[in-house]
């Protein structure tokens, strides 16, 4: 059976709102710059896919890098595995991090769309599982302890049964006071999590964490660079709490880095950072063959697919950013994701109202 030969590369760069803008202790997400991709494929097919740039100054060169490789793909078969590696080997000298590596791993997240559709199964299905229902969390931002606690309240009343809070606030003082908050609205049985965003030093983040051990939190996040796999260790090693990376990894090489560091006690690889659906079952079998307990970053309507692959799957981060766009987003039930079985695909498909109105 031969599959399709692909066509062309369609992008539309769409700036969506977030509200409330998402602050973190390194930044804050008011808009999402996102590339949207169209992979079409001979007789109709069209897989999508979605890239998210973190800041508007990305978001059209990341365009540009994507159609770029279109030449490169056309009149290929549809053949994602194979694909993923030739343009990684054709990205050999500049290498596949950042933005080349992002447009690699938006095209592959489109390819795999494609030859799921072409299949007419759901992603896990042609990776060869059955929907997991994964718990999922939400997520409040850096913004103090009455918000947060507001916030951390909104996703329980929704269902969730887990929160992560932005913290590192200027003093471990605050972070106390908003966990704390978050606790006295949520209640005992609500998962709890604290994220970083990388925003503090070594010594630092000894001092602070070993002051949260009491907290009864999940998992601590990011606590400081993402590539410092060796203080991650350390830290690790001395915090009673769990501590959770993977975000900023780049593809399977610096999960493999990480594990070898042991530098975490859970990993949450980005689908996109990663290196896509290709990366994703490089580097989640890498980090299950550890025994390390595996969630999700961003991209819910993908991870959800991809989570349900998984032998040690852990959380689904919820993120309701995108849904602007997206045609049907992730449903969640019972504080779960749930994948209709009847939605062939990755489950990425456009609003196309939506993106007309929000295009740049
Ligand atoms: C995060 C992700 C994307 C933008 C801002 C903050 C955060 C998370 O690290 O884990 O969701
Ligand atoms: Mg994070």
């Amino acid at each position: 059976m031969t599959l399709p030969a692909i066509d062309y590369i369609s992008i539309e760069t769409v700036l969506v709102p977030v509200n409330p803008p998402h602050r973190t202790a390194s930044g804050v997400v008011e808009k999402s710059p996102l590339v949207l991709i169209d992979i079409g494929c001979e007789g109709g097919l069209v897989g999508h896919s979605v890239v998210f740039t973190y800041t508007p100054i990305a978001l059209k060169p990341v365009a540009k890098l994507i159609a770029g490789f279109e030449d490169l793909l056309t009149g290929n078969e549809l053949n994602p595995a194979a694909l993923n590696q030739m343009l990684l080997k054709r990205m050999r000298l500049i290498g596949s991090q950042g933005l080349v590596g992002m447009a690699i791993a938006g095209i592959d997240m489109a390819l795999w769309d494609a030859l799921a559709r072409h299949q007419n199964l759901p992603l896990c299905q042609l990776l060869g599982s059955e929907p997991q229902a994964i718990k999922a969390y939400g997520g409040t931002g850096y913004d103090g302890e009455l918000d947060t606690a507001r916030q951390a309240e909104a996703w329980v009343k929704k269902g969730f049964t887990g929160v992560k809070a932005k913290i590192g606030y200027p003093t471990v003082a605050e972070d106390l006071r908003v966990i704390r908050a978050m606790r006295a609205a949520v209640g005992p049985d609500v998962d709890l999590m604290v994220d970083y965003n990388q925003s503090l030093l070594p010594t630092e983040a000894i001092s602070r964490l070993s002051q949260l051990d009491d907290e009864d939190l999940l998992w601590i996040e990011e606590p400081i660079r993402a590539h410092d796999y060796i203080n991650t260790a350390r830290i690790k090693n001395t915090i009673r709490t769990p501590i959770q990376s993977g975000e900023n990894w780049w593809g399977p090489e610096d999960m493999q880095l990480a594990l070898q560091a042991d530098a975490s006690d859970y990993v949450m690889p980005d689908v996109m950072k990663i290196g896509g659906v290709t990366g994703w079952q490089k580097a989640v079998h890498l980090a299950e063959g550890a025994g390390k307990q595996v969630s999700s970053h961003l991209w819910p309507e993908v991870s959800a697919h991809l989570l349900s692959i998984g032998s040690t799957s852990h959380r689904l981060e919820y993120v309701d950013w995108w849904n602007p766009i997206l045609a049907e987003p992730l449903v969640i039930e019972n504080g779960r994701c749930a994948i209709d079985l009847n939605t062939v695909g990755s489950g990425v498909a456009w609003n196309e109202t939506a993106v007309q109105r929000y295009r740049v």
